[in-house]
């Protein structure tokens, strides 16, 4: 199977087993999460699912699902959601989780931290011992002064031998393709962070990076997860937090 093929798979179930008619569901971004989106809107177009409005996290998602007719709502006016479901670029096996790396972060987390239930679904290559050196932690921060932000995040402790990259070019993408700097949904940038070796402590990495002025939100989700949906070559698990 492609890990398409298996985003897929991972994707469709998560909304076949966690969302109910009647429920405010949260949309993550990202390949994986595009496939829950997916799959919504087919539930909702062949009458399985009723009575469901939906949060997206991205510009990207909502456009989506708009485009599969799904009712979207927001925070204002739900601030309560029932499930939320998407994507990692690493789940550690306390199901702490790095994000990001579609540049979604600050939308994904004030979403996800409001739903009762958070699942994630990955391919079996986001999982990983310890966060940091499978994929850059991406950090959102204010454009004023952000070479200064952006050396004072390298220096917490917690985040000892990081090194900072500003992201350029798209800002869905840390594959810096581009000359001009990324800008995220909400006017900001994002700094990756490249680690040779785990974060010993990510929920003090978090500490430290949200005490940060000038940082918006970190990538670092800890202690949010309910449950990972992991697609992998011989089949499809569930790990429960
Ligand atoms: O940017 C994000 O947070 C995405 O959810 C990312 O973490 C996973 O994206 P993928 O499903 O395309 O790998």
């Amino acid at each position: 199977l492609s890990q398409d093929e298996l985003k897929k798979m991972v994707g469709y179930k998560s909304v076949d087993d966690y969302v109910k008619s009647g429920m405010v569901v949260g949309l993550g971004t990202g390949s994986t999460a595009y496939y829950a989106v997916e799959r919504l809107g087919q539930l909702l177009k062949d009458g399985t699912l009723e009575d469901i409005v939906a949060i997206p996290t991205s510009i990207r998602t909502k456009e989506q699902a708009e485009e599969l007719g799904i009712p979207l709502v927001t925070l204002d006016t739900h601030s309560k959601l029932d499930v939320a479901i998407d994507g990692a670029d690493e789940v550690d096996p306390d199901l702490n989780l790095v994000k990001g790396g579609g540049g979604a972060l600050f939308r994904e987390k004030i979403v996800e931290v409001c739903a009762d239930k958070f699942i994630v679904i990955v391919d079996e290559s986001k999982l990983c011992d310890g966060l940091g050196p499978g994929f850059p932690l991406p950090v959102e921060i204010v454009p004023f002064c952000h070479e200064h932000t952006l050396r004072t995040v390298a220096a917490l402790p917690s985040l000892a031998g990081c090194k900072p990259v500003l992201r350029m070019g798209s800002s869905t993408n840390n594959q810096n393709d581009g000359d001009e700097i990324a800008v995220t949904d909400n006017g900001n940038y994002i700094v990756d962070l490249h680690f040779e070796e785990p974060i010993k402590d990510a929920v003090k990495a978090g500490e430290e990076l949200k005490n940060t002025v000038g940082v918006v939100e970190h990538g670092l989700f800890c202690g949010m997860t309910t449950a990972v949906i992991i697609a992998g070559a011989d089949g499809i698990s569930v790990k429960e937090a």
